[in-house]
């Protein structure tokens, strides 16, 4: 019956079909193409706990990161990226919700984010309302530590479908290795190992395996990922394969000037605390740092290595940050919560599809506050509060661009607060609004900032511009 149908066809209806199958198939290749061009943006956003921008990529040799200088190489590379508040919780909660610490209300590790900020809409949350699948692997905000009910096993439900953070389940073999309390139980969290097993025996690796399956499952649909690896933050345990990377005893200490100026005051949040700690342990110290870093550092390769496999780059858009910065013996100090450059300007690297700058580094400012704006940006979204950071893809397109003009950095010493401003030259410092103390280095001499020229008198007038610039950036902070 169905044959006999088809042949009543005549030649013109049959030219006719030919012609409306053509038109299909010309529409349908356009569809096809339209689709191609227009497939949503994924986004996945790398963040590395206490990371500084001691790496390969950024000129540091010594330091074994090969798979971040990869991404870093085809991507663009951020030479001065600032956080807004050099402590994890802050820096995270600013960056997360494209707001100054301020502005989130949110200045020590101690407040849990949705406490002091229950209806506010932070990045990936923003993406999940716009139909993208969402999942945190790993610490992105940092409610699963220091938090009053520690242990907390669904972070941040109103961001994510899927959450999953492996912390605590190193396993039996990982707990094991060699290490040492560096200051004999003074400094709690001060202490390494060389784990025995390898990266699936520690949280990270654990978290990385998560992370690849996620990754797989979710390949096909617009996704936003948060990855965040946990080391090199203390405790510093890695896998001893990666100690290995650095001979015992090579370490290279921090160059400190005996000539360098008196600190102001709260620079520093505790001029002795590290006093305790001989060169030997110090070495050691740095050490386990880095083997820290090499860890992460694999787990960075593991992820590209399946971005590869899935054929995601062409419309994956891909961070990598630390979350602010981190003394290594620079003033005297061995930690982060500083205004120092040691402590606000951390590692950023973004790969952005088809942007015209990708595979050049910049010397553009930027604030860790611009990433909200530019996500938005790129994936055509609408911001759903009033963001106080700017889209970089100017910069993205033209890596030569200088920037912004300034970069603001602010932390807490009890309740005296130090706020730091850094444009192309200068960093500039007030501590309780200049009353307990101003800073100011010329990073064109003193790239250390150790010679502090704010009593010199023929550095007046920069003082003043400097601190206009400082005005300028928390006045709105502050209303
Ligand atoms: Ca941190």
């Amino acid at each position: 019956m169905q044959t006999k149908t088809m042949l009543r066809f005549n030649f013109h209806s049959y030219k006719k079909l030919l012609c409306c199958a053509s038109l299909l198939m010309a529409l349908s290749t356009l569809a096809v193409a339209e689709l191609v061009t227009e497939k949503p943006l994924n986004v996945l956003m790398i963040v590395i706990d206490d990371l500084r921008t001691e790496l390969n990529c950024y000129g540091v040799d010594l330091v074994h990161s090969p798979n971040i200088d990869r991404l870093a190489q085809k991507s663009m590379l951020f030479n001065h990226a600032y956080a807004q508040y050099p402590v994890c919780n802050p820096s995270r909660s600013s960056f997360l919700s494209g707001l100054r610490p301020d502005e989130v209300g949110i200045t020590s590790n101690s407040l849990p984010f949705r406490r002091i900020q229950p209806d506010l809409v932070t990045l990936p949350q923003l993406f999940r309302e716009n139909g993208y699948f969402t999942a945190g692997l790993g610490k992105i905000f940092h409610l699963s530590v220091d938090h009053p009910e520690k242990r907390v096993l669904f972070e941040e439900p109103q961001s994510w479908d899927y959450f999953f953070d492996a912390l605590g389940q190193t396993t039996k073999l990982g707990r094991t290795g060699e290490g040492r309390d560096l200051s004999g139980g003074t400094i709690p969290w001060a202490n390494w190992k060389a784990a025995e097993g390898g990266d699936s025996d520690q949280p990270d690796g654990i978290n990385n395996a998560m992370a690849l399956r996620v990754l797989e499952d979710h390949k096909d649909k617009p996704f936003f990922i948060g990855y965040g690896i946990h080391k090199p933050h203390d405790p510093f345990i890695a896998p001893k394969k990666y100690f290995e990377h650095y001979p015992k005893g090579s370490t290279q200490l921090a160059d400190e000037p005996e000539d360098r100026s008196k600190r102001a005051k709260l620079a520093i949040p505790n001029d002795e605390f590290f006093e305790i700690f001989t060169d030997q342990e110090r070495m050691e110290f740095k050490r386990a740092y880095q083997a820290g870093v090499s860890f992460a550092d694999a787990q960075v390769g593991k992820i590209l290595d399946a971005m590869d496999r899935l054929e995601l780059w062409d419309n994956t858009i891909v961070i990598l940050m630390g979350d602010h910065g981190y003394h290594l013996g620079e003033h005297d100090w061995w930690n982060k919560v500083t205004v120092y450059e040691s402590g606000a300007r951390a590692p950023m690297i973004v790969w952005m599809p088809n942007a015209a700058g990708m595979g050049q580094a910049t010397n553009a400012i930027m604030e860790f506050v611009d990433l909200y704006p530019t996500l938005v940006d790129y994936a055509g979204l609408e911001a759903p509060h009033a963001l106080s950071g700017h889209s970089i893809r100017p910069i993205l397109e033209n890596p030569s661009l200088p920037g912004k003009a300034a970069a603001y950095t602010q932390v807490n010493r009890g309740n005296r607060v130090g706020r730091s401003v850094r444009n192309a030259r200068w960093r500039y410092t007030e501590w309780d609004n200049g009353k307990l103390g101003i800073e100011l280095y010329d990073h064109n001499k003193d790239t250390g900032e150790y010679y502090n020229l704010s009593a010199n008198p023929e550095y007046a007038d920069i003082c003043k511009v400097m601190k206009q610039l400082l005005d300028q950036g928390f006045v709105a902070s502050e209303q």
